[in-house]
């Protein structure tokens, strides 16, 4: 892909692809050129990518942001960062290919932050997680407040902002920071893995899965309850979907065991 940063890799494997933050040096803490590249990568997604499977190079996943931008800044710059924060967050969360983030080491600040972006999070047993802002004298910018919040609840948030405290892999496990624990070094593998079986749902069922749960969760029942109907509906008139039933029904198909 075009016009990505040094720090970011970018590299196709079938109907995934495959990215890594690569500023081993500084920890992969987010500088603005990162950030604008994830934008400008999950906004050019081919369309032919089913799922992407996002990982870091070096022993920790991101030491969040990088807080050399911060000298010399002023509130405005800050609220344009943060803008740019929030639309390359949202074009992971709210696009139209799962992401599957691959976790190991300090996930802290911000790249908490990203990792809370992605659909399925898969960390390994080194991964540890921490929101030292506060400690900083700064604050979440990253949608952290809102996503981070919806995935340990408020109270569990504020304790991280206000101690410094640091959750284990296990903790976090537990907590739902990541989906999926595995052991050291195994988290990539475990993500692409992952990423096959996503990569063989359906657009319409994806589509589904990524803008109508989320969305359903925070919604009153009853519009949530229009919104899953008409999804259910556009899914189950797709001749896919049509095909994979008949397959069932014909025994050609895999049992859920
Ligand atoms: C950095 C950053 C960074 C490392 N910004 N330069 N995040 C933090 O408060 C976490 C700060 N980082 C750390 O606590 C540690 O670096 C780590 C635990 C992640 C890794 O420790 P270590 O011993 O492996 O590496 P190091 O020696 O601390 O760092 C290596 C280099 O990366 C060093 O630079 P060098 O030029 O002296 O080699 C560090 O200065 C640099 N480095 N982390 C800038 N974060 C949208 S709002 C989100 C707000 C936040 O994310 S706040 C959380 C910030």
């Amino acid at each position: 892909m075009r016009d990505l940063p040094a720090s970011l890799e970018y590299r196709r494997d079938g109907e995934i692809a495959i990215v890594h933050l690569a500023r081993v040096a500084k920890r992969n803490a987010l500088d603005d050129e990162t950030v604008r590249g994830i934008e400008t990568l999950f906004r050019h997604l081919p369309d032919d990518v089913r799922a992407v499977v996002l990982s870091a190079r070096g022993e920790h996943f991101s030491a969040g942001l990088d807080l050399s931008s911060l000298t010399a800044t002023t509130a405005l710059d800050s609220l344009r960062r943060s803008q740019m924060w929030y639309r390359a967050f949202d074009l992971i969360q709210y696009g139209n290919v799962p992401v599957i983030v691959a976790l190991h080491g300090a996930v802290i600040g911000g790249g908490l932050e990203l990792a809370s972006a992605a659909h399925i999070r898969v960390a390994d047993a080194t991964t540890y997680y921490a929101l030292p802002e506060a400690q900083r004298g700064i604050f979440v910018g990253g949608g952290g407040s809102v996503r981070i919040s919806r995935i340990i609840g408020p109270h569990r948030m504020m304790d991280l902002m206000l101690t410094g405290r640091i959750y284990s892999a296990d903790e976090g496990q537990q907590l739902g920071l990541s989906q999926y624990l595995v052991d050291t070094g195994a988290a990539e593998a475990r993500a692409i893995e992952l990423a096959r079986k996503v990569a063989t749902v359906p657009p319409l069922s994806t589509y589904g899965i990524l803008h109508a749960v989320p969305r359903n969760a925070e919604a009153d029942p009853a519009t949530g309850y229009v919104l899953e109907n008409l999804m259910a509906a556009m899914a189950a008139g797709d001749p896919v979907a049509q095909d994979r039933i008949a397959a069932f029904l014909a025994g050609r198909a895999a049992k859920v065991k």
